[in-house]
């Protein structure tokens, strides 16, 4: 455990995906707030250039497709851990079709690919948070049990607990990983509650870090030989308090990066990229 414990948040490649126009107008969405689409597409951009230019990963970029409204939110179509990549079978029936070309390049990372075939399971990657030591899947409107009994066989290294997510979309609309045993969460009650389960049905004690604002818990954490600890997170504009919370970590690389447009339609900063660590190259 200490030897994979020791990988945590270590990444070598981001596969990624291009905002259609189409997701101003035909996302799927909680809220009904107007989405500034070249507003979108240029914070999209932004995130990309953070991965590729400051943080020096190999980033595959997927053409954004309109016929896919939902495409930039790639975390959904697959869940990568070592060198296993569990093809989802998402929630929503109009996402199902992601998946394809999501297998298609994780196959030509020779990743050991497993499909989730099964046609009474579903899962969304926003529902699966990945602690380093164990997997929390979230049973949500878009993740069912048998969704999670699947990653369960696919990642038997390692176990695998489920937690009722009532409000919001994903188990990851209100929290996410920080750091290594360090899970970022936010304030609201069901959020709160969310936590008390992890924590209940884990062996390992983690730390917290408490946010103001759910959604700003949802950030992205990476351990890069050249960098450290390096996390992407809201930026002040966005969540000023929650940010405050952020900058109290001062181990950390702090990267703020703006999400605005994206939230709009319940996509935050881990739905945008699926995270790889491959040590050979491809
Ligand atoms: C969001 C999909 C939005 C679809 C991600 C995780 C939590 C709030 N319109 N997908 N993976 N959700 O973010």
């Amino acid at each position: 455990m200490a030897g994979l414990m020791a990988a945590f948040g270590n990444f070598t490649h981001a596969v990624v995906r291009g905002v259609p126009t189409s997701l101003a107008k035909e996302a799927l969405r909680t809220d009904n707030l107007d989405v500034d689409i070249l507003k979108a597409k240029r914070e999209h951009e932004l995130y990309v250039e953070v991965l590729k230019q400051k943080l020096g990963l190999e980033v595959i970029e997927l053409p954004a497709d309109e016929s896919m409204p939902d495409c930039v939110f790639v975390e959904d179509a697959a869940v990568v851990c070592g060198d296993t990549a569990l093809i989802t079978r998402p929630g929503a029936e109009s996402r199902r079709k992601e998946t394809e070309d999501m297998k298609r390049v994780l196959s030509g990372l020779n990743l050991n690919i497993v499909e989730m075939t099964d046609e009474s399971a579903t899962l969304d990657g926003g529902d699966v948070l990945f602690t380093g030591r164990e997997f929390f899947v979230g049973l949500s409107k878009r993740t069912n049990q048998r969704g999670a009994e699947i990653l369960a066989d696919a990642f038997k290294d390692y176990a695998v607990s489920t937690v009722p997510v009532t409000d919001g979309l994903h188990l990851k609309s209100f929290c996410s990983m920080a750091g290594p045993g360090l899970i970022a969460i936010g304030s609201s009650e069901h959020a709160q509650k969310a936590l008390k389960i992890m924590q209940q049905m884990s062996d390992h004690r983690y730390d917290k870090l408490t946010v103001p604002d759910d959604i700003a818990a949802n950030c992205v954490y990476m351990n890069l030989p050249s960098k450290g600890h390096v996390l992407m997170h809201c930026t002040p504009e966005e969540f000023p308090e929650s940010v405050k919370v952020y900058e109290k970590l001062k181990d950390h690389m702090l990267i703020p990066v703006s999400n605005m447009e994206k939230c709009k339609v319940d996509g935050a900063l881990t739905c945008c990229s699926v995270l790889i660590n491959k040590k050979t190259n491809v």
